[in-house]
């Protein structure tokens, strides 16, 4: 059969069909009926602004926590869905967040994943996290890194709950079908480093002599601590205007490369004087947001939704949000930026 000229006018609709029955049996199929979805004009998140109130989320941890235990569970965790996308255990189209609860006594066995994990804690008093052979107790506000492939187990040797909400990356780690995980043989991982050696040796703008990041390209320091973020973040409010679009924020940094503390994960804390409203910006990262401290109302697209101490709240990429600070404020906030970065996806844009 000879070919068509390009000039001659457009084969029937039947015509295409069954030409297209023809391709998919050889596992093929024509770009032009799909190209205009694959590759789109401006992003479009399937995900939705959504927020989760602590006092909702609380109650049914504790819950949680007559069901199972920790060690039953691996991980007792109530995984924060967004709602457009339920069943896929994401908060955004590439990060996956849940709220974690360890009893007293209680520990979660140990284990090391290619996924790399953040912490930030909401309540606790002496619960801790091992990675690595060293051990940082939780305290609320504290952003804990957990390195991809680091062992790592959690446990409350005191006599209250502690909960945190947990961050990872391992929806891009199935994207791209490269995930592995191990479990320990012994519950608790042993402790071979004092409490605060981390932090002693990366976290004083310092670094040992020798040897570079015991994690490669994730941050050296295992917990950035509330006592000590809090104190510089409001020292630096005090100084000058607030950013017409970030209020003051203060990005949580690699000691050793400057880059964010998370090859993959972006975060920051954020203050908001009272009254203070950010103006309108969007960017490409999906972002979850936790009110550490006072009240924020966060204008998403045309949602609004105010958020008070310990509640969480997701923006989807390329939303334009706002904050407005009816109390003074603080807010630690988690996306995908890091990653984005590095593949040079990153945009925003500023209004
Ligand atoms: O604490 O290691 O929420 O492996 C999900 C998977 C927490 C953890 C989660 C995990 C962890």
């Amino acid at each position: 059969m000879a070919t068509a000229p390009a000039s001659h006018a457009p084969a029937s609709k039947e015509t295409r069909q069954a030409f297209y029955d023809k391709l998919a049996p050889k596992d093929l199929s024509p770009l032009w009926e799909v190209l205009k979805g694959l590759i789109l004009p401006t992003p479009k998140s399937q995900c939705v602004p959504h927020a989760w109130r602590f006092k909702d989320v609380r109650p049914l941890l504790m819950e949680a926590g007559g069901l199972l235990t920790a060690e039953e569970a691996e991980r007792r965790v109530l995984v924060m869905e967004n709602p457009a996308i339920p069943g896929q255990s994401k908060i955004t189209n590439s990060l996956y967040a849940g709220m974690q609860l360890i009893l007293p006594g209680e520990i979660a066995p140990a284990h090391r994943h290619t996924s790399s994990a953040l912490r930030f804690v909401l309540e606790g008093n002496g619960g801790y996290t091992a990675v690595a052979g060293e051990k940082t107790s939780m305290n609320r506000g504290d952003f804990i890194i957990t390195p991809n492939m680091g062992w790592h187990d959690h446990g409350q040797e005191n006599n209250s709950p502690v909960i945190w909400i947990d961050g990872l990356d391992l929806h891009m780690v199935n994207f791209f079908d490269a995930g592995f995980m191990d479990h320990a043989n012994d519950k608790s991982q042993l402790i071979s480093r004092p409490e605060g050696d981390s932090s002693a040796r990366f976290g004083s703008g310092m670094a040992p002599m020798s040897g570079g990041s015991p994690f490669g390209i994730t941050t050296p320091i295992f917990n950035y601590t509330y006592a000590k973020s809090r104190p510089a973040l409001m020292a630096t409010a005090g100084v000058g205007a607030p950013d017409k679009h970030l209020a003051y924020a203060l990005r949580y940094t690699n000691p050793l490369t400057g880059d964010w503390a998370l090859p993959t994960i972006a975060t920051w804390l954020t203050h908001l004087p009272k009254g203070f409203e950010t103006a309108p910006m969007r960017s490409t990262d999906g972002q979850v947001v936790i009110v550490v401290e006072g009240e924020v109302t966060f204008q998403i697209d045309d949602k609004t939704m105010t958020l008070g101490e310990s509640d969480v709240g997701v923006i989807p990429a390329w939303n334009t949000r706002q904050m407005r600070a009816s109390k003074d404020a603080i807010v630690f906030t988690f996306s995908d930026r890091s990653a984005q970065e590095k593949l040079a996806f990153y945009h925003e844009e500023r209004r």
